[in-house]
């Protein structure tokens, strides 16, 4: 065992709330660097020695060298035992499975989620606690703050662990258990869905192209779909992890899989699409429409589970609640509605869902950002979600597209987008928030092209469990035919500053359920660039991304 000094600047930059560090690969790999955000994680951790520490990560860029970093740190520590997936892999939601499932103390995950990846890329690390969710903000703002102070670490001198081999090996006295980082989160997936009617589907010739992005959701899907359900080889494409993702960007949303979206247009396209991210918390589900791909919203389809949950096995007797983030869609609040059961809406990340699932508030929940998942982990599970719609195909006989019409139909239609500004500067991203918050309290009441404002605050939120208060976090105005548009900055970005503008109409005339989003948004488009006066600021006249 050793004790080494720090260098003398810790990591600057972390952004306090966030549920880990994500930074370039370079920046990563200063001497120390790591070190400084494990030694400031396990300095705060009460009681970890001869406790279990679930360990793995997407399999980006570094992932190796880190996992080996985390486990003589660990031994150093006095953890009594580490469960590591083989190769170092473990996707997001398969790391909470098994720390729920082994009772572990709680776990460390290698990954900058959807950012790019490889030596010019972003890496990351995250804590969860023993639920199986993100930490809470107690605990990432403690490893901050420590983090500015430690000016030494503790490690071990022990060789490197061989974390290709199945079993038992020791670093000093802490035993590294290295697992099959898919089987404990197979067998969760069996127990939540029906696998034999998802097998008759495929047997019968449902097709299906499900795009891992050369990220860690391949062995998933690759194990589970053509596995254990028997869809035919070639139905996970970009199914191995890549070190650099294969220079694909491993966010599934229409821009960055337009490969999937591609093979979902035309006469020749499959049934069924769905794409997963870095990490395999996030999804993408796209159904085959006339000519051209069907992509589904993920605020829609959340909604959509939450109106099908009775057909899956595990939600069988119907579910408690639904949470969704805030400028999540209201989508779901209209089922919720209509199955009489609460619908919570909470401040953007994961970490918020955690006391409701806790609790039992909530079954269900989703983020516009293409997160779904529900009390089964305590993260976003993207190949949780595909099995869901898989599941509910199969119980239906319809379609992608059949399934998301007759739900507009029933629910009436929130017409969303999203559109991000990526890479602005940051000082204009602030000054343009900070010059919406200052408007804020003159545009109640207000009529803005023909649209009365009903609403217009700083999204604040008190946790209904434990009490715990979170501000500023969003600027949302809401009107009074429904509609609405959230202002917020990305808290996952590693370059300059990314902006969200996110948009939601409510359309009840089916006869105009056909519009695309930014025709039927085009009025509300133009109310926010105005209201936030996003090119004075920001020099943009277009976002970089929509979706
Ligand atoms: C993370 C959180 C998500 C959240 C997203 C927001 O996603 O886990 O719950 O929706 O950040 O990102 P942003 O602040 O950029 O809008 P992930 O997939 O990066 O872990």
């Amino acid at each position: 065992m050793s004790i080494l000094t720090l260098p003398t600047t810790p990591f600057a930059g972390q952004k306090p709330g966030t549920s880990g560090l994500r930074k370039k690969v370079s920046v990563f790999m200063q001497p120390g660097y790591l070190e400084n955000f494990v030694q400031a994680l396990f300095d705060g951790l009460e009681g970890c020695a001869g406790q279990t520490l679930v360990l793995g990560g997407d399999g980006r860029f570094h992932n190796r060298a880190a996992v080996q970093t985390v486990l003589r740190m660990a031994a150093a520590h006095g953890f009594g035992r580490v469960l590591v997936g083989r190769g170092g892999i473990l996707s997001t939601p398969a790391a909470s499975a098994v720390i729920r499932q082994h009772g572990a103390y709680g776990g460390v995950v290698l990954s900058a989620s959807h950012n790019p990846g490889g030596p010019e890329g972003d890496f990351g690390i995250k804590y969860n606690i023993a639920n199986g969710g993100p930490a809470p903000e107690k605990i990432t703002d403690g490893i901050f703050a420590r983090s500015q102070t430690i000016s030494r670490y503790r490690t071990s001198d022990a060789p490197p662990v061989d974390i290709d081999r199945l079993g038992t090996q020791h670093l000093e006295q802490m035993a590294v258990e290295v697992i099959d980082p898919v089987a404990d989160y197979a067998a969760l997936m069996q127990q939540c869905f029906d696998f034999d009617a998802i097998r008759r589907l495929f047997a019968g010739g449902f097709r299906m192209r499900f795009d891992a992005m050369n990220a860690v959701g391949g062995p998933y899907a690759h194990a589970i779909v053509e596995g254990l359900l028997g869809a035919p080889a070639g139905t996970v494409v970009n199914g191995t992890p890549l070190e650099d993702f294969g220079h694909l960007h491993p966010d599934p949303n229409p821009v960055n899989a337009e490969d999937l979206i591609a093979h979902m247009s035309g006469p020749e396209a499959p049934d069924f699409g769905a794409a997963t991210d870095g990490d395999a918390d996030r999804n993408m589900i796209v159904g085959r429409g006339a000519g051209e791909a069907f992509a589904v919203a993920p605020s829609d389809s959340l909604a959509l589970l939450a109106a099908h949950a009775t057909l899956v096995p595990r939600y069988r007797g119907g579910i408690a609640g639904i949470a969704r983030s805030m400028p999540t869609s209201t989508a779901a609040d209209r089922v919720a509605r209509a199955l009489g059961i609460p619908c919570h809406e909470t401040p953007t990340g994961w970490k918020f869902f955690g006391n409701l699932l806790d609790a039992g508030a909530v079954t269900l929940c989703g983020e516009e950002s293409y997160g779904t998942g529900s009390e089964h982990v305590r993260e976003k599970d993207g190949v949780w979600a595909v099995l869901f719609w898989l599941n509910i195909l199969a119980a239906t006989g319809q379609s992608v597209q059949q399934l998301v019409q007759a739900h507009w139909a029933r629910f009436g239609r929130n017409v969303y987008s999203r559109h991000d500004y990526e890479g602005v500067d940051s000082a204009g991203a602030d000054a343009l928030m900070a010059a919406l918050r200052a408007q804020l309290p003159a545009l109640a009441g207000q009529l803005l092209d023909g649209r009365r404002v009903k609403l217009a605050d700083d999204f604040a939120y008190t946790d209904p469990i434990d009490g715990s208060h979170s501000e500023r976090q969003g600027v949302r105005i809401l009107f009074e035919d429904g509609a609405r548009i959230v202002f917020r900055l990305s808290g996952t970005g590693t370059e300059g500053a990314t902006l969200r503008v996110y948009l939601e109409a409510i359309e009840t005339d089916v006869g105009r359920h056909g519009v695309p989003a930014q025709q039927a948004l085009a009025p509300l488009i133009d109310i926010a660039q105005r209201l936030a006066r996003i090119e004075a600021h920001t020099g943009r006249t277009q976002p970089s991304v929509v979706t």
